[in-house]
């Protein structure tokens, strides 16, 4: 009897080990929430810049998990501190010490050079950390009336998915029937000093200015050059402060450590760009792991972080120790590769060969971005098929992306893409695009 039962058991495991692709976006449709449309392509396997599916087809990855893995897929240092850390000790909650956790602070706090990190897990979970953090400043150090804290956010705005966070958002998608909404909330013009400046004279309760270096979800919208700087300087004089939200942009994915990067500690190499911004509070995830992992983190100095107090805040996860080795790995390896600096480089010429491609296209509009966050826009309604259909003769073609705004399409590989490689794509880009050119 037990023989059949352990045999059944083996059974139905080599049968979930063989499934086709249609197999397993079968199960996912009928056992998973809908909450996403996925590009119809399931994979099983990631080595560096490439992804394999279940047939064993080999991709180029465009998209690297939404710019989690900056360092490649299964990149050999984060997955051996990963896979040491995890035979060792998982977790401990912060009931307790644990001897990982004040290595990755100290790692990367002299890494973008502020006094204190708070850890988590997601982005959303940070930028929540964040905006609390802002409104008890305000109340303890600020003195702004109970309750009265505002926080300037930017239209179009992506910073997740919290019924907090989608308060302030203005996708319809991601916020309607999810009400009743946080207030404390004022949405300005992205890009705009002067509707900042107005917003900051007219409201004598703002606390602080949360702001995406460059908006990811609007479809990589990149704000003219200064806007940054202005924006600090204009917070503080009035005393606010200045929250970057550098889940996406941040860990070397355009072409600097930071993409507010001015006064981090990193040797020069890593900051090939102009100094920006430092940040009163900086925000990370994503890549701070190399998506092997959820780590996520908030960065601020003394005068700051220290309004919080035992009780104020906190996670289960928060801080583990696997999570601390493994975003100290990922640290590690985005300078030993210096692979900001292969992200500046590799962005440039990307950006230049799709521009000479554009000039005689009559399907691709324009391309923009910084380092390896780019997109180009189709020329098509925002309702088309075009950038979808363009998707998927990519995926055909080798190569992973997905349309974000339905006209616009974001191209983000892993960072630790070679020249020769980033060409054999542009030419897999354009080869694909002339498909679609009438
Ligand atoms: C999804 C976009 C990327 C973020 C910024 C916080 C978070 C994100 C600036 C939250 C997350 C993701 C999540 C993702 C799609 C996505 C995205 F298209 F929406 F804009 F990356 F391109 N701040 N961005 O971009 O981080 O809680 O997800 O860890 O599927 O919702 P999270």
């Amino acid at each position: 009897m037990d023989f059949i039962f352990i045999y059944l058991i083996f059974f139905k495991m080599a049968v979930l080990d063989q499934l086709t692709s249609q197999q397993a976006i079968d199960l996912e449709n009928k056992y998973g929430a809908h909450n996403y449309h996925p590009l119809p392509v399931v994979l099983s396997r990631g080595e560096g810049v490439f992804v394999w599916d279940v047939e064993g087809k080999k991709y180029y990855d465009f998209l690297s998990a939404y710019s989690a893995v900056n360092q490649g897929h299964c990149h050999p240092k984060i997955v051996n501190a990963m896979t040491n850390q995890a035979q060792t000790l998982t977790l401990t909650s912060r009931a307790f010490y644990n001897d990982m956790l004040g290595k990755f602070e100290k790692y990367a706090t002299d890494t973008f050079n502020y006094d204190k990190l708070l850890p988590m897990n997601t982005g959303a979970e940070a930028v929540e950390t964040a905006l609390k953090l802002c409104r008890k400043w305000a109340y303890e150090v600020k003195g702004i009336d109970e309750n009265e804290a505002e926080i300037i956010v930017c239209e179009n705005n992506f910073h997740g998915r919290t019924t907090t966070i989608i308060s302030f958002s203005n996708d319809p998608v991601a916020r309607k029937n999810f009400g009743p909404y946080t207030k404390g909330f004022i949405k300005i013009e992205y890009d705009n000093l002067n509707a900042l400046q107005e917003a900051l004279e007219n409201n004598k309760n703002v606390a602080g200015f949360l702001v995406e270096p460059i908006q990811g979800e609007a479809g990589v919208y990149v704000p003219s050059d200064g806007y940054l700087a202005a924006a600090k300087d204009l917070c503080e004089k009035h005393n606010v402060l200045f929250i970057a939200d550098e889940v996406q942009t941040g860990i070397a994915r355009t072409g600097r450590l930071l993409a507010t990067c001015g006064n981090c500690s990193c040797e020069d190499k890593h900051c090939s760009g102009t100094p920006e911004v430092k940040a009163d509070i900086l925000i990370l995830g994503k890549a701070l792991s190399g998506g092997a992992y959820p780590v996520s983190a908030v960065l601020a100095n003394d005068a700051i972080m220290n309004v919080i107090t035992p009780g104020n805040h906190g996670s289960t996860f928060g801080g583990n120790p696997v999570a601390a080795a493994i975003g100290m790995a990922a640290l590690e390896v985005i300078k030993e590769e210096e692979l900001a600096e292969n992200a500046q480089q590799l962005g440039e010429l990307f950006r230049a060969e799709l521009a000479n491609y554009i000039e005689t296209s009559s399907i691709v509009n324009s391309v923009r971005g910084k380092g390896l966050l780019n997109a180009i826009l189709i020329n098509d309604t925002e309702d088309s098929e075009t950038a979808w259909n363009i998707c998927l003769k990519l995926r055909d073609n080798g190569l992973l992306a997905k349309p974000t705004h339905g006209n616009i399409i974001r191209f983000a590989p892993p960072l630790v893409m070679t020249k020769a490689q980033l060409l054999d794509c542009i030419s897999i880009i354009k080869n694909t695009l002339k498909e679609f050119e009438d």
